[in-house]
């Protein structure tokens, strides 16, 4: 115990750790009263420098997304809305300003499949609005403090998973995008019913400003977790982390 920090530091850390666990997994930390013994334990780091407490609060965050993933109930569903509901306009959000809002090419537009799939073929936009298509009016959650409600629509996930016959079986589908964006998910949310690969919003096609040509919706994840101007989606057993996530927020995300 000689390696741990003085106490004030220690409070610190203590606190930074309960910051990045999610209000159930919080709740069952301060039943038990979570101490930095506890912390030094739960992690298996001695904390003693920056470093290793650096180290203990990345194994927490990782503790976190597997607790999430634990409570995730597959076949819960986020609520639905009526149409006299829904927000209008509904608000832009990206780690840039509208006007840099990329602007892809619908023509020469292809969607790239890669990793864990046994059909790769690059998919264009109108072989994506083949597939067979479904609409939901669900609430968009973002961590920087407000919701909108938004009619979006496309194929469901699952079965686009299905037709390129990826191993469902695999950890983690990832995302990258027109911009420098990119973000994973986790198999059973990729696969939960409302998970949208979404082509249109409010009944039109996906406007710049929301993600054209395509985004992933999901009601059961925060909106950083929904990438917009979606360009190459892969299946895979290795840690893909995500523009936000790497940056310190939860992987797992749900709403
Ligand atoms: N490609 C891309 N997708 C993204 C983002 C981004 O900056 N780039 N921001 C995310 C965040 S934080 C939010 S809240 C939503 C906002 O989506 P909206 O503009 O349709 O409201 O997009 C998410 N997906
Ligand atoms: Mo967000």
């Amino acid at each position: 115990m000689d390696r741990l920090p003085p106490r004030s530091d220690a409070d610190a850390l203590v606190k930074e750790a309960l910051k990045r666990l999610d209000l159930p997994t919080r709740r069952l930390f301060l039943r038990d009263s979570l101490t930095l013994g506890g912390l030094s334990l739960l992690t298996g780091c001695s904390l003693g420098d920056g470093k290793s407490a650096e180290t203990a609060l990345q194994r927490i965050s990782r503790m976190n997304d597997r607790v999430q993933a634990w409570l995730f109930d597959p076949k819960r569903l986020a609520p639905t809305y009526p149409e006299s509901m829904i927000t209008r306009p509904f608000p832009f959000n990206a780690y840039y300003g509208e006007d840099k809002a990329p602007r892809v090419d619908a023509d020469a537009f292809r969607l790239e499949v890669s990793g864990l799939v046994s059909d790769k073929h690059a998919w264009t936009l109108p072989e994506l609005h083949a597939l067979p298509q479904t609409d939901q009016i669900t609430r968009h959650v973002c961590v920087e403090g407000w919701s909108a409600i938004g009619r979006w629509g496309g194929v469901p996930f699952s079965a686009f998973l299905r037709r390129v016959g990826a191993d469902l079986s695999a950890k983690y589908v990832g995302f990258k995008c027109a911009d420098d964006y990119y973000t994973s998910i986790d198999m059973p949310t990729a696969l939960h019913p409302q998970t949208l690969l979404t082509l249109s919003h409010d009944g039109k096609i996906l406007p710049i400003r929301h993600g054209f040509p395509l985004k992933l919706r999901m009601p059961t994840k925060l909106g950083y977790k929904n990438p917009k101007h979606i360009q190459a989606i892969f299946v895979s057993n290795t840690y893909p982390g995500g523009y936000w996530e790497d940056r310190g927020y939860n992987w797992f995300g749900g709403s």
